[in-house]
């Protein structure tokens, strides 16, 4: 027996800041129908996958940029994704901005099952770049001006026929983040992400971007023992060049699938999930390899004390 999970990776290109919420969600739909004529059982789409990338403006006031977050999913304006997904029998992971009715603002990303129904909403842990505006950089990454830290954790859910969990961008790099869920049994983790590749803190790390970001998610899945789905919105958006890269790793840490371009692509494959097992319960059994009992300092300290 094995328990197949068709996923298709739809990687974005750009999305400029005169684009149109709709013109967005059309783009989303021909992925989606392209996934569906692949055999896809769920397509996975990046981090604010409505929107350009806007925290890379300031605005004095952050009221003046509600437009970019979304204060009801499914919307209006998404009501079309939803019902095409339900039509083609294909569920769906799709990143966006929050906005809740109590003004908490969340970088999040929700699981749609094959009947347009939401089965699970994650928002982001870890939130990059800085608070406040810093008028020296050539673009900014204000993401925690415009985000706050989830406090709800890594959640695993059984959805698709198996054990899914979400995360988004930033976390990937994190490997408390794999953990928590592999703890949970994940075999399949969904990651959106948006990432420059010219870092501006580091700027030395600009070529190794597309190292990085394949060292993390192989890692993470093969230290888990679980399939991650790493999903860009790459290419050139407002003058800012993204990595596009994005991949299906298996739980061997193997990349079964790479993105080609830096445009809106979809890629697929064939996921057994109880390959998973594999690794689960061999090199990586947790139960009988795992030392609890000396990693206090991982959930008891945050940054580094020296002795
Ligand atoms: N969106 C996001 O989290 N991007 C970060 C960029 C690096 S921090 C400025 C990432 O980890 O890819």
């Amino acid at each position: 027996m094995s328990r197949i999970i068709t996923v298709g990776a739809a990687q974005l290109g750009p999305i400029q800041k005169e684009h149109t919420r709709e013109s967005v969600v059309e783009r989303l739909i021909a992925l989606l129908r392209q996934g569906a004529a692949a055999g896809c059982d769920l397509v996975v789409f990046p981090e604010l996958a409505l929107t350009t990338f806007f925290p890379r403006w300031f605005v004095d006031d952050i009221t003046t940029a509600d437009h970019w977050y979304e204060r009801s999913m499914p919307s209006p304006v998404t009501q079309p994704l939803f019902d095409t997904a339900r039509e083609l029998g294909v569920g769906f992971c799709l990143g966006y901005a929050e906005l809740t009715d109590d003004g908490h603002r969340f970088n999040t990303q929700i699981l749609v099952e094959k009947d347009g129904s939401v089965v699970a909403k994650y928002r982001k842990v870890h939130i990059p770049g800085h608070e406040h505006h810093e008028p020296d950089r050539p673009f900014q990454h204000a993401e925690r001006y415009y985000f706050e830290p989830s406090m709800e954790g890594f959640g695993v859910w059984k959805a698709f026929g198996g054990r899914v969990g979400m995360m988004i961008c930033n976390d990937r790099r994190w490997p408390e983040t794999y953990r928590v869920m592999g703890l949970k049994g994940v075999e399949m983790i969904l990651c959106g992400y948006n990432t420059p590749i010219h870092y501006v803190p580091d700027p030395s790390q600009d070529i190794l971007q597309g190292f990085h970001n394949a060292l993390v998610m192989q890692s993470g899945a093969y230290q888990n023992g679980t399939w991650v789905v790493g999903v860009a919105k790459g290419g050139v958006e407002e003058g800012v060049d993204s990595l596009g890269q994005s991949m299906i790793v298996a739980p061997s840490g193997q990349i079964v699938a790479q993105a080609l371009t830096t445009d809106d692509e979809l890629i697929f494959a064939r996921c057994d999930l109880d390959w998973c097992a594999r690794y689960k319960g061999t090199l990586f059994d947790f139960d009988r390899y795992r030392r609890p009992e000396v990693y206090g300092n991982i959930t008891a300290q945050r940054g580094v004390i020296l002795d």
